[in-house]
């Protein structure tokens, strides 16, 4: 086990943490390929910048977002869906890179999901002080469908809650190279972030990079 000045945690891959029937937590799942994930991310940024999108109710999101695959998850005023095209190039989103979709497979299948191909990878940055309120993602066609998030960079406290917008809200850290499979049951839970400390990682800075694949076609 190695540790390091950043965070002091250990840095390795360990044995699946189940969070409710569903759930599950993969820590270090992605630590070997993280540097190659973070050059692969530089690389569809190039072709689609990330960008603060709007809600339907007309707030910027703190959160900047992009997307690789067939399919790119947007919002704006007239609401929330998925799209082949950027609105801001009026180009396909980039295509998906094959070590992205290896990891979401292998993943997937650790978390008894074989044969996940997912069509959408949403990639959103976070600052320090960014944050994601509540919600549930229900806008893909499949709820059978796993998803699938990677954490890259500074570390964030997950928020995961329950059925409803008000129950209790657990909070689980996600660290570089975490990996997290929502399923079944747990599939739509009301989940967010809280604000992101000020934090250095010698991988992206001040920041915090968070892939989620979902089969949304
Ligand atoms: C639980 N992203 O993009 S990833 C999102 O860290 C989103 O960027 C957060 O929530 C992030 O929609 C959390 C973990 C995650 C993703 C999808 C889920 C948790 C989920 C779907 C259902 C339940
Ligand atoms: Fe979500």
């Amino acid at each position: 086990m190695t540790f390091d000045l950043f965070d002091d945690l250990p840095s390795a891959p360990q044995a699946p943490e189940w969070l409710e029937p569903g759930a599950v937590v993969l820590r270090g799942f992605a630590l070997e390929q993280a540097a190659a994930l973070l050059e692969a991310v530089d690389a569809i940024t190039a072709q689609a910048p990330f960008r603060h999108l709007i809600t339907p109710g007309g707030k910027r999101m703190s959160v900047a977002m992009t997307n690789c695959g067939p399919l790119g998850w947007i919002s704006d005023r007239s609401g929330y869906r998925y799209g082949p095209v950027d609105p801001d190039t009026g180009e396909r989103w980039p295509a998906m890179p094959p070590i992205f979709q290896q990891l979401a497979r292998d993943a997937a299948e650790a978390a008894g999901y074989p044969g996940f191909a997912p069509d959408a990878c949403l990639i959103n940055r976070y600052a320090p002080g960014t944050r994601l309120s509540l919600h549930q993602d229900r806008d893909e066609g499949h709820y059978a469908h796993p998803i699938v998030s990677v954490s890259l960079g500074i570390p964030a406290m997950f928020l995961w809650g329950g059925a409803e917008r008000a129950d209790k809200a657990r909070r689980v850290p996600l660290l570089h190279g975490d990996v997290v499979v929502w399923g079944g049951p747990a599939r739509l839970r009301f989940h967010g972030v809280l604000p992101l400390p000020a934090a250095q990682h010698p991988l992206t800075g001040a920041c915090r990079i968070n892939l989620t694949f979902r089969k949304a076609g």
